[in-house]
């Protein structure tokens, strides 16, 4: 839906509501910052599928991330036809583990695992192997519909290693085991303002700012 909002009698500026397939509210605050040009000057508006008086997430079936950022996204695409959706589906791939966790990062510990869990499984798993390889990269894939129906996939990566104990207390998931390229701290010690300038979700949000701002006006 669109909305036109008159500022004073001279600039009319179209308002764009884009709805944000996920539940994650780490994503959805990265999201919120990464957007905040597009929210802040009122061409954005930002939602998330928890606003949905009633809205069942559907299972990731997937086998790859492409998959099941699709299917989030034309899960709340069946709610909010018309409109730009979104979904995003990311995770971690560890050498060391033959690209674990990957797709199942989120569960990575079980069905309900919270972040901790997540990271202390993996964090199990590496010192089971003798001289474990603790290269990493967090991967993100986001594919958008624009109000036409027609599908934009956006791709982003960011390369760096798994440190050997948990450090620092921003961001979510295992970003306070994954030490980016050149650095000595965590994700979670270095924070999101310096995550959000680097990050495998802000490589793949940037060509997505590109297509919104085309579809809504520079
Ligand atoms: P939605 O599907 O509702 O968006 P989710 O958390 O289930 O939320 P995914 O299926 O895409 O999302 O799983 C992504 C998981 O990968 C996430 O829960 C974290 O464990 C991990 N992950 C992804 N991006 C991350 C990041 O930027 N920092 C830390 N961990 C991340």
């Amino acid at each position: 839906m669109r909305l036109t909002v008159l500022e004073g009698q001279s600039k009319v500026v179209v308002m764009t509501e884009v709805w944000f397939a996920s539940g994650n509210n780490g994503k959805i605050n990265e999201m919120k910052m990464l957007l905040n040009r597009l929210i802040n000057d009122g061409r954005v508006q930002l939602h998330h599928q928890g606003e949905l008086p009633v809205f069942s997430a559907p299972p990731e079936t997937g086998t790859t991330f492409l998959e099941n950022a699709r299917i989030k996204a034309r899960a709340l695409k069946a709610m909010k036809p018309g409109t730009w959706v979104f979904g995003e589906d990311s995770g971690l791939q560890v050498e060391g583990l033959n690209n674990l966790p990957g797709v199942h990062s989120a569960r990575y510990a079980g069905p309900k695992a919270q972040d901790a869990e997540n990271v202390a499984k993996l964090l199990k798993m590496m010192t089971l192997r003798p001289m474990p390889n603790r290269k990493a990269a967090f991967v993100s894939t986001i594919v958008a519909f624009d109000p036409q129906g027609t599908e934009h996939i956006f791709e982003g990566k960011l390369e760096g290693e798994i440190a050997k104990a948990a450090k620092g207390t921003q961001g979510f998931g295992y970003d306070n085991v994954f030490i980016p390229p050149g650095e000595q701290k965590t994700l979670g010690e270095l924070g999101l303002a310096y995550k959000n300038k680097i990050s495998h979700r802000a490589k793949a949000t940037a060509p997505f700012i590109e297509a919104l701002e085309k579809s809504v006006g520079e």
